[in-house]
């Protein structure tokens, strides 16, 4: 057996001269957020602080939002893993980057609705139906549903995602994997919208995004379960037959329009005030959501998993 330090040193840092930072390929940017590929099984998604409102992102970034989300979405992976199996696997510590299982994404979103608000409320004005599902006659704007409806749609980065009914959407997946995507979605909506509602949040909807494992487990990816793709609700102030305020985006939906802006590119820039007012409900959700002081976070993200 060898005993000279140069075999010890090539046991202890094997390929030593040759080792790579490992270089992250950018594959995509979404509207607030960039994937990276890490290698053949891992990305590396990156959430950034910028904020849409009516589908514009706005010139002036909400500090510490991209970090908000991040930290929610890993909260929700973790608790529902026993649920629904997900692509987390871990958090950068600057607490905005989720590194995640590589997946074949499904073609199709699938957006669970608790309560009538957004597209759905449209859809049943004008036919009694959303995306397929028959509904009570007389129901009211944000009223909740009797049960918890999947609406799918078709994924488009510019512009407004396409509903589709299950049908169509068991035909773009496949039926075995829609039929588990759809379970899973409802049993981690029913899980998380009760865990909300307790927390003086309603989760009046929901859009998930999964992907299949290299043995074909539907698994859930993307963020889940954030203000960005969902529709959060203050539960004290719920009052159905109208419009709810959005917990998040309220000051800065009211100050954009309140502007006379026309909703179209650029959107105007954000008053100090008005930013500060919605990094502190972004933290506020965070904080009441996962019980979690949000300075905790900071200082070492994983404390949410
Ligand atoms: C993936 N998108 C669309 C980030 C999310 N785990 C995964 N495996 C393979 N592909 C993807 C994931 C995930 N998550 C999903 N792009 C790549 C949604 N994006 C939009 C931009 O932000």
């Amino acid at each position: 057996m060898s005993t000279s330090s140069s075999a010890v040193f090539a046991h202890s840092f094997p390929r030593a001269g040759r080792l790579r930072v490992p270089e992250a390929v950018h594959l995509a940017s979404g509207k607030v957020r960039e994937v990276y590929a890490l290698d053949d099984d891992r990305l590396q998604l990156v959430a950034s602080d910028r904020i849409s409102t009516f589908d514009v992102i706005l010139p002036t970034p909400i500090p510490d939002k991209g970090r908000v989300l991040t930290g929610m979405s890993a909260f929700w992976f973790a608790r529902t893993r026993e649920l629904v199996p997900n692509h987390l696997l871990e958090l950068g510590d600057d607490g905005r980057t989720t590194i995640c299982r590589r997946l074949e994404m499904l073609p199709v979103e699938l957006v669970v609705r608790g309560y009538l608000s957004g597209s759905g409320w449209v859809d049943y004005q004008a036919s009694g139906s959303v995306c397929g599902h028959a509904l009570p006659s007389g129901l009211l704007e944000s009223e909740r549903l009797p049960e918890p409806i999947v609406t799918p749609a078709t994924k488009a980065e510019e512009g407004h995602d396409l509903n589709i009914t299950e049908v169509e959407a068991a035909r773009l997946c496949g039926a075995n994997a829609y039929a588990a995507a759809r379970e899973a979605a409802i049993a981690l909506y029913i899980f998380a919208s009760e865990h909300a509602e307790s927390h003086g949040i309603i989760l009046a909807d929901t859009k998930f995004e999964f992907g299949t494992d290299r043995d074909g487990i539907v698994t859930l990816a993307d963020e889940a379960l954030t203000p960005d793709s969902s529709r959060f609700w203050p539960a004290d102030t719920y009052a159905p037959g109208g419009p709810q305020p959005s917990f998040d985006k309220q000051y800065v939906r009211d100050f954009c329009l309140s502007t006379g802006w026309d909703r179209t590119y650029p959107g105007p820039d954000v008053p100090v005030d008005v930013v500060a007012g919605t990094r502190g409900r972004y933290i506020d959700a965070f904080e009441r959501l996962t019980e979690i002081p949000f300075e905790r976070y900071l200082s070492d993200p994983k404390v949410v998993m």
